[in-house]
C-alpha cells in the first residue's frame, strides 16, 4: 500500500511567479487542494470558498498555493483565471495514479489530497489544509475501497491540517492504517480524533498538541529524524458550527443508503456522499465544511510560519 514514489521532476511542476519568490527567500506557503473546490462544495460557493481559504492563509502571515492540473501542466499556486477553471464544475477528480496521465494527454484536473501532497512536495511546499482526508471507506473488507491518501502520506513528507476524517468512512480502520504506515496523528487541542462534520469521531488520538510551535518542533523532528512519511494535524470544527447530532446521524444512514441503491463505485464514492450531505442539510453541512476549512488554512499558516522562523 505504501506509494513511495521516486521523487517527482521538479521542472516538470510549475510554481507561481508569488509561490516561487515566496518559497525561495525561506518564506511560509500553504499547498491546498483543488478537489475540494472542484467536487467537495457545490458551485458557486466552490469559488467563494477558493478565495476565502486563500484569504485564511494570508491573514495569518503565509502565502496560499492552490494546486491543480491545467493543460496537463501540475500547477502549485492559481491566479484567480486558473481559480474558476477550478471551479467551473468541468475537471476531472485526479488522484496520484492520475497525474501522470493527465500530464501525458495535456488534460486538466482538480488535484485529491494524494495528489496535492505529491505536487506540493516536489514544489518544496511541506504544510497543506484541507477539510477531510480520504481514508477506508466501511465495508472495505468486501470493497477494498481505501483512499489512495493514506498511502501518498505514508510515502509523501507533508503535514496535512484537517478535521480528521468523515464518519461515512471506517474511522477505525483509517486508524489502524495510518499507524501501520508510521504516519503521526496530533489532535490540535484536542484528545478526541475529530469526525469532520462533528469535534469528535469517538476515537482518541495518540498525541495532542496545542500550539503551532509545538507543531513545528514535531515536524522538525519528524522530518530531522529521516522519515520519509507525511503527519496530520487534526483540528475539531469550531464549536459553533458542529454539524446537529442527529441531522448528521440521518444524513450519513441515507447517505451510505443510496450509494447501495445507486451502485456507485470508486472514485465516484467520496463526491457523491458530499453531494447528499449537502443537498440534505439545506446548507447546515455546507456552513460546517467552510468553517474547519477556513480554520485549517489559518492553522496550517500559522505552523508554516512557525516553521520558517528562525
Ligand atoms: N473528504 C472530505 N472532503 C473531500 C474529500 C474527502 O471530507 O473533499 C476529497 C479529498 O480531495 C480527498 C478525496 O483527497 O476526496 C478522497 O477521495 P477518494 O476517497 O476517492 O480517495
Ligand atoms: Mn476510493
Amino acid at each position: 500500500m505504501p506509494h513511495v514514489s521516486a521523487p517527482v521532476s521538479r521542472s516538470l511542476v510549475r510554481t507561481s511567479p508569488e509561490v516561487a519568490d515566496t518559497l525561495a527567500s525561506g518564506r511560509a506557503v500553504v499547498a491546498l487542494e483543488s478537489t475540494i473546490l472542484a467536487h467537495g462544495l457545490p458551485a458557486p460557493a466552490n469559488r467563494t470558498a477558493a478565495d476565502d481559504i486563500e484569504a485564511a492563509v494570508r491573514a495569518h502571515g503565509a502565502v496560499p498555493a492552490t494546486v491543480a492540473v491545467l493543460d496537463g501542466v501540475p500547477r502549485v499556486g492559481l491566479s484567480a483565471a486558473e481559480l474558476d477553471r477550478v471551479c467551473s464544475g468541468d475537471l476531472v477528480k485526479l488522484s496520484a495514479r492520475d497525474l501522470g496521465v493527465a500530464v501525458g494527454l495535456g488534460r486538466d484536473g482538480a488535484t485529491t489530497v494524494a495528489a496535492t501532497a505529491t505536487l506540493a512536495h516536489a514544489a518544496g511546499v511541506a504544510l497543506f489544509a484541507t477539510g477531510g482526508l480520504g481514508g477506508v471507506h466501511r465495508g472495505a473488507r468486501d470493497t477494498w475501497d481505501v483512499s489512495a491518501d493514506l498511502g501518498a502520506l505514508a510515502g509523501t513528507g507533508v503535514f496535512v491540517v484537517c478535521s480528521g476524517v468523515k464518519s461515512i468512512l471506517d474511522v477505525a480502520a483509517t486508524l489502524e492504517v495510518l499507524e501501520t504506515e508510521s504516519v503521526p496523528v496530533l489532535g490540535y487541542g484536542t484528545d478526541a480524533f475529530p469526525g469532520f462534520y462533528r469535534r469528535d469521531s469517538g476515537h482518541a488520538v495518540p498525541w495532542r498538541i496545542d500550539s503551532p510551535a509545538e507543531a513545528a518542533a514535531v515536524w522538525r523532528a519528524h522530518t530531522a529524524l529521516g522519515s520519509a512519511a507525511g503527519a496530520v494535524l487534526a483540528q475539531p470544527v469550531p464549536e459553533a458550527d458542529e454539524l446537529d447530532a442527529a441531522l448528521h446521524d440521518r444524513l450519513l444512514a441515507e447517505g451510505l443508503a443510496l450509494l447501495t441503491e445507486r451502485g456507485v463505485t470508486g472514485k465516484d464514492v467520496t463526491p457523491a456522499l458530499l453531494e447528499h450531505f449537502h443537498a440534505g442539510s439545506e446548507g447546515a453541512s455546507l456552513r460546517t465544511n467552510l468553517a474547519l476549512v477556513l480554520a485549517n488554512a489559518g492553522l496550517a499558516a500559522q505552523v508554516a510560519v512557525a516553521l520558517v522562523a528562525p
